[in-house]
């Protein structure tokens, strides 16, 4: 499918290491991913779904130690540590290289090599780079073209240069002692063996569009970020639109397809989704900041999605979507995971594979962190400007976490520094989509803490330079949400999912200079928010936009010690930051 000398260099030599008995081109044609449909259908590697009710769509079980990112056996590796930084763990690129040569030898004996050339962004926007990815796994070439765009239209933009990301994946045998997700900045490279799981195997999504790309966004001049990208109408017909980076299933899914509040729908607001997980933000022409939704698809998690919460991603799912790891309801081929519904399934696989009465089941039909792979041209809010190669003009830069005490619902940040510090001091309590304990605090600035592809406090001083590069009238105001403060009882306060829309226009509106503000010393709080047909008290209202002093001074402790670990890499900007924050608390 090319003449590339650089692609036709490195796949011979990709081939001689893994050894397939046979190597495929992927050409995006539906003759070839139907035929490959059927044959992982043979070998029991998907599931197909009722086709009446489901159209297109198909199941997938990963191994049971094999259910999220392992961030502890993800590394970066460039020539020295310290480019690393002490968020990553590290191995010296000679080193790595050898090991996972030793793994990868021999490691698709038996097996196909699947080469998938893919963008990631519109073919051919100015904003896109493309990839290649090497797989021994259908499963990954069917998600990848859900989630990216691939095929014999990508080769053709790249044409016969050398620039693209080169990607091998090998399935092994999923042994968890020897899986390894490796990315060699320098190189652009990214090898990944042992897995099967999403996150770790569709190269294209966490390694590629947020750990090489914020390594060279660092070194072009942009950004790559962990954030959704919406766009919210208003009644006479405008559209601004809102980035907001939040940690792994904190709801970016969920707010991205928001469904405003009935009286809010009424009088004409709504909501478009541009992107769900990843935006690759660039500084126009005009000195503004534009974005784009790197990915095409949505790979979501399933477990909590219902009509109620998410209508717009339900839907999304109902055609040409793969599943991993929910449960089936055996009568008729559905799907089934914990918070679709109050009815599971009686006669029901649960996600490791075992036949189980769902209504009196103990454990998790689904795995917690199950997911849907879904088209992203399936959800019925996506935005008109989903395609658009020169992105959509952000206003509103949005951080948030799930603590339960420390945030109130909204703030603002002062100016852009102030934001980028409001982002690099951001914490949360942990949640299923990575390996590790659920519920610990853990600080994860701008929600990229497993994603960047460099040393953190350099990635903060990138984010200061591209505020300086900007217009400051039209740089993005920053702000930070929080839907999840609980209350003495340990009730959620806000009622969050469509009710969000509320907190949005307060932003907007900040944005527009329409809404009034206090002074606090975290930033700009709300003077009210709109409750309009809201069943929440004036006093609760108060309380979740209320900074308690004693809570925050202890949480600049612990975040001293955590911006220590960069040494001389942290920006001098965030201490100084970090030191008018505990005056202002203090004062
Ligand atoms: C994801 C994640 O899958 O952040 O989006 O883990
Ligand atoms: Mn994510």
């Amino acid at each position: 499918m090319t003449n590339n000398t650089a692609v036709k260099t490195w796949l011979d030599e990709m081939v001689a290491m893994c050894q397939p008995d046979e190597v495929v081109w992927i050409d995006g044609s539906e003759a070839q991913l139907e035929a490959l449909r059927a044959e992982a259908v043979s070998t029991g590697e998907m599931i197909k779904l009722n086709q009446e009710k489901l159209p297109g769509c198909y199941y997938h079980r990963t191994a049971e130690n094999d259910v999220a990112r392992v961030e502890d056996r993800t590394y970066i590796c460039t020539p020295t540590e310290i480019e690393a930084g002490p968020n990553n763990n590290w191995m010296a690129p000679d080193e790595m290289y050898a090991k996972m040569k030793a793994l990868y030898t021999g490691s698709m004996k038996g097996r196909t090599m699947y080469v998938i050339p893919y963008s990631m962004g519109p073919v051919g926007s100015p904003f896109s780079k493309i990839g290649i990815e090497l797989t021994d796994s259908i499963y990954v070439v069917l998600n990848m073209n859900i989630m990216t765009r691939i095929g014999k239209a990508v080769m053709d933009q790249l044409g016969d240069n050398g620039d693209f990301v080169k990607c091998l994946h090998a399935k092994k045998d999923v042994n968890p002692d020897d899986r390894y997700i490796v990315h060699f900045p320098q190189d652009s490279t990214i090898w990944s063996v042992n897995s099967a799981y999403g996150g770790n195997v569709l190269l294209g999504k966490k390694c590629f569009a947020l750990r090489i790309a914020s390594y060279l966004g660092r070194n072009e001049g942009w950004m790559a970020e962990h954030m959704l990208i919406l766009g919210l109408e208003n009644p006479q017909g405008e559209v601004k639109y809102i980035a907001a980076a939040f940690p792994s299933a904190c709801g970016k899914t969920n707010l991205a397809m928001l469904i405003p509040p009935e009286y809010l729908k009424k009088k004409g607001y709504k909501v478009w989704t541009v992107g769900d997980d990843i935006a690759w933000l660039r500084i126009g022409p005009d000195g503004r900041l534009y974005a784009i939704n790197p990915e095409a698809g949505f790979f979501g998690v399933a477990p909590g999605t219902s009509e109620k919460t998410n209508y717009n991603a339900l839907q999304a799912t109902k055609k040409n979507t793969i599943f991993t790891n929910v449960a089936i309801n055996n009568d008729d081929m559905t799907v089934w995971w914990e918070g679709l519904d109050k009815n599971p399934p009686e006669n029901c696989t649960e996600w490791k594979g075992s036949v189980v009465n769902g209504k009196t089941y103990e454990g998790k039909l689904a795995h917690p962190n199950s997911r849907f792979t879904a088209p992203a041209v399936n959800c019925p809010c996506i935005s008109p400007e989903f395609e658009n190669p020169q992105g959509v003009p952000i206003d509103a830069i949005v951080f948030g976490g799930r603590r339960a005490k420390t945030a109130p619902l909204v703030y603002q940040a002062r100016n852009w520094q102030h934001g980028v510090f409001v982002g690099a001091n951001m914490a949360s309590e942990t949640t299923a989509a990575a390996a590790g304990a659920v519920g610990v605090v853990r600080r994860d600035p701008m929600a990229m803490k497993p994603f960047v592809g460099y040393n953190m406090g350099d990635y903060f001083a990138h984010w200061l330079e591209m505020g300086k590069k900007m217009d400051p009238e039209k740089a993005p105001k920053i702000f930070h949400v929080n839907w999840f403060r609980l209350d003495d009882e340990g009730n959620f306060m806000w009622p969050g999912f469509g009710d969000n829309m509320r907190v949005l226009l307060w932003i907007l509106d900040r944005c527009a200079g329409k809404a009034d503000a206090v002074e606090s010393p975290i930033g700009y709080l709300p003077v009210d928010i709109d409750t309009t047909d809201l069943d929440i008290d004036k006093d609760v209202l108060k309380e979740l936009l209320s900074v308690d002093k004693k809570v925050w001074l202890e949480d600049v402790e612990d975040a001293k010690k955590y911006f220590a670990q960069y040494g001389d890499r942290l920006p001098k900007e965030i201490w100084d930051e970090l030191e008018t924050l505990e005056t202002k608390l203090k004062a």
